[in-house]
């Protein structure tokens, strides 16, 4: 994280000054839909977020975004979805060859025309401006039949979509949208995604392309690089993050970055060669260069200077594309690994009657089901019009980009020699999963991201408390004092989920319960004993990051087994075991991730963990002499 965001941070967490709201509402500017009433006691309120996610931070159990689950589809919209389905698997049974694109490391343009007549590219945008009118549920559907198929397909409709042209949908104006939206929503245009550079990957605020406003103030000149570009290489359209001068309030001129709508028939766009990948070969990946690229200033997308948030909140937007093409990348692992453990024999058995077998089998199912109801959770609450999901969304793509490997890399393994071999396919698939690790912001800042905002809003909230208790508020110094006693005595059974959980689910709700209330009393410790400096605080963040992931996984999974309870679902008592075995693996891990927080034996570990990195990374090579001695 930059320089800046520690001192952001760290002047939250202890400064006077530091009631504000957080990310996603500066962001979005005006109030969130689902913006909940502001504090009236309190002259600066504080937000109070209607995010689970945030809450779960604060101990608290803010149950309007997860309980009932939400689905997103009305009679209307499930038909739409079902005249898609049919098509959209036909085009990858019949057109779409996914092992040819791997091996010629390219998709045929009138495959991608054929795409594009499904209403693949152009899934989210309105009908008037030729889209498919699809919602982010629909959406993330389509993505589990692309992601079941060809990853690679994927990262092209995602690349174009998702980030590429997002910007303009999210934030573009009328005029924007009606001469950019048309053509790319059908395929006769791509768009791509433009803010890596050579040194600028994760901290992408980082960036040194410049755009500098002509004499005349007409129009941007761009100069600059960018590299590992989805869609680089043919892409007629490009959302450009570039650093500009803005004038600040207090009349200092400063950088910060714009984004831009950049056409490649300006001149002055040239890209790269494609890039040679271990996976998704058949998308293309360049760098794109910006020479003397004049853009005419209505092209800017949002406020100038406000570029890193229009980044921010489009990969926020188009995160959760990445769990649904992983739910269909696992569902055909899956798939698979059942034809092969049924009918493979071995010491005289069928695979699937030993024991192991059946183990990672279970394990697959867990991880599977957890990516799925977390999709479409996160699908709904946005079409839902919710503005606060950008935790549950970077939760969720930590989720399904590592269930995902894992589930691959299992079926490989259940399909002993013959899953190694490219005949079987899945080779494939496991290269193409790496790198979803990887982009749209890698799974440890993720992580970081993750704690980080959470421990911020938590952090504003105590602050407050700190205010109302020493302002002498008996009622609530007697509440505070009840529950915090209650957990020092190990007597506190957490926020209750009755009357939202289904009766059935009972014990697992109440392991949820448990941990939310344990995790919101060690953000809580661990606030008060590193304050600002938490933000230095790797070790302890990975951990805490790793417990949001498990509590959260945990509800929406209750969540869903809930709604499947309460129609009568045929599969509800599959669905109550896995919940039941996922909720008591899930608080086991949240208790051992809380545990290392505060032992004396994990800060030890810790510390050695520590230097053993900086040895090496003093010494050059590893330290440890080779037992040969040679
Ligand atoms: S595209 C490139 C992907 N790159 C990244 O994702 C970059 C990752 N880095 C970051 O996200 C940020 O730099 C981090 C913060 C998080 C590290 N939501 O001082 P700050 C706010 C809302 O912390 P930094 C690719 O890979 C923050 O609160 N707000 O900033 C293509 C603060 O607000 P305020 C956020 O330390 C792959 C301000 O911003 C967020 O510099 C192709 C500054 O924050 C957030 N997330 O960095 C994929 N973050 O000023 C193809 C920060 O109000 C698609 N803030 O205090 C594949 C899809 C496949 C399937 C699809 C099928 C359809």
């Amino acid at each position: 994280m930059s320089s800046t965001r520690i001192i952001r941070l760290s002047s939250r967490l202890t400064n006077k000054a530091a009631n504000r709201s957080y990310a996603a509402a500066a962001i979005n500017k005006e109030k969130p839909k689902d913006a909940p009433k502001k504090r009236a006691e309190s002259t600066k309120a504080i937000y109070d977020s209607p995010s689970f996610g945030m809450n779960m931070f604060r101990g608290l159990f803010q149950s309007s975004q997860v309980f009932p689950y939400p689905v997103s589809l009305d009679d209307e919209r499930r038909e739409t979805l079902s005249m898609i389905i049919g098509p959209a698997e036909k085009f990858f049974e019949e057109v779409n060859d996914a092992t040819k694109n791997d091996e010629e490391a390219k998709i045929p343009k009138e495959v991608l025309r054929q795409f594009g007549e499904l209403g693949a590219l152009g899934a989210v945008v309105p009908v008037e401006y030729e889209g498919a009118g699809l919602n982010n549920t629909q959406m993330a559907r389509l993505a589990e039949i692309v992601g079941a198929n060809d990853l690679a397909m994927g990262v092209v409709m995602g690349a174009h979509q998702s980030i590429g042209y997002k910007g303009i949908l999210l934030y573009g104006n009328e005029e924007q949208k009606k001469k950019y939206l048309p053509d790319l929503a059908t395929g006769r245009k791509f768009a791509a995604f433009c803010l890596t550079e050579p040194s600028s990957g994760s901290d992408a605020n980082s960036i040194r392309t410049r755009a500098v406003k002509s004499s005349d103030g007409k129009h941007y000149v761009i100069n600059g690089g960018k590299i590992w570009i989805s869609n680089g290489g043919f892409a007629d359209v490009f959302t450009v993050f570039a650093q500009t001068q803005v004038v600040g309030k207090d009349g200092v001129t400063k950088d910060k970055v714009s984004a831009f709508i950049v056409e490649r028939a300006y001149g002055g766009v040239t890209n790269g060669p494609p890039e040679k990948k271990m996976g998704i070969k058949g998308s293309n990946t360049a760098e794109v260069h910006f020479e003397d690229v004049k853009v005419p200033i209505e092209n800017m997308l949002g406020e100038e200077g406000e570029g890193f948030k229009v980044a921010m909140n489009i990969l926020n937007n188009g995160r959760f594309g990445i769990p649904a093409a992983c739910t269909g990348s696992m569902k055909h692992c899956i798939q698979k690994t059942i034809e092969h453990v049924t009918t493979r024999t071995q010491f005289g058995a069928k695979l699937e009657t030993y024991g192991m077998v059946k183990e990672k089998i279970a394990e697959m199912l867990l991880r599977h089901y957890v990516t799925e109801s977390i999709v479409y959770m996160l699908a709904a609450n946005m079409d839902k019009g919710a503005t606060e999901y950008q935790i549950e969304a970077a939760i969720g793509k930590i989720v399904g980009s590592e269930n995902a490997w894992w589930v691959c890399d299992e079926a490989i393994q259940l399909h002993g020699g013959m899953g190694f071999m490219k005949e079987c396919g899945l080779e494939r698939v496991l290269r193409d999963l790496r790198i979803f690790r990887i982009f749209e912001g890698a799974n440890d800042v993720m992580r970081l991201f993750v704690a980080l905002t959470g421990c911020q809003y938590a952090g504003m909230h105590l602050k407050e408390l700190a205010k109302k208790v020493q302002s002498g508020n008996l009622k609530l110094i007697f509440s505070e004092a009840q529950k915090r006693a209650s957990r020092s005595f190990g007597m506190s059974s957490g926020p209750s989920m009755s009357g939202v959980v289904h009766s059935a689910l009972t014990d697992s709700a109440k392991l949820a319960s448990i941990s939310i209330d344990q995790f919101g009393a060690a953000v809580e410790s661990l606030l008060r004993e590193h304050g600002k400096n938490v933000i230095d605080q790797q070790f302890l963040l990975r951990r805490i990051a790793d417990a949001a992931i498990d509590i959260y996984s945990m509800v929406a999974v209750l969540s869903r087994c809930s709604h499947a309870l309460e129609q009568n679902a045929p599969s509800m008592k599959h669905e109550q075991e896995i919940v039941d075995v996922f909720c008591k693996q899930a608080s086991k891990r949240v208790m051992v991730n809380l545990q290392a927080l505060k032992s004396d034996d994990s800060k030890k570990e810790f510390k050695q963990l520590a230097a053993m990195a900086e040895a090496v990374c003093k010494n050059g090579s590893l330290v440890q002499q080779h037992p040969l001695g040679v």
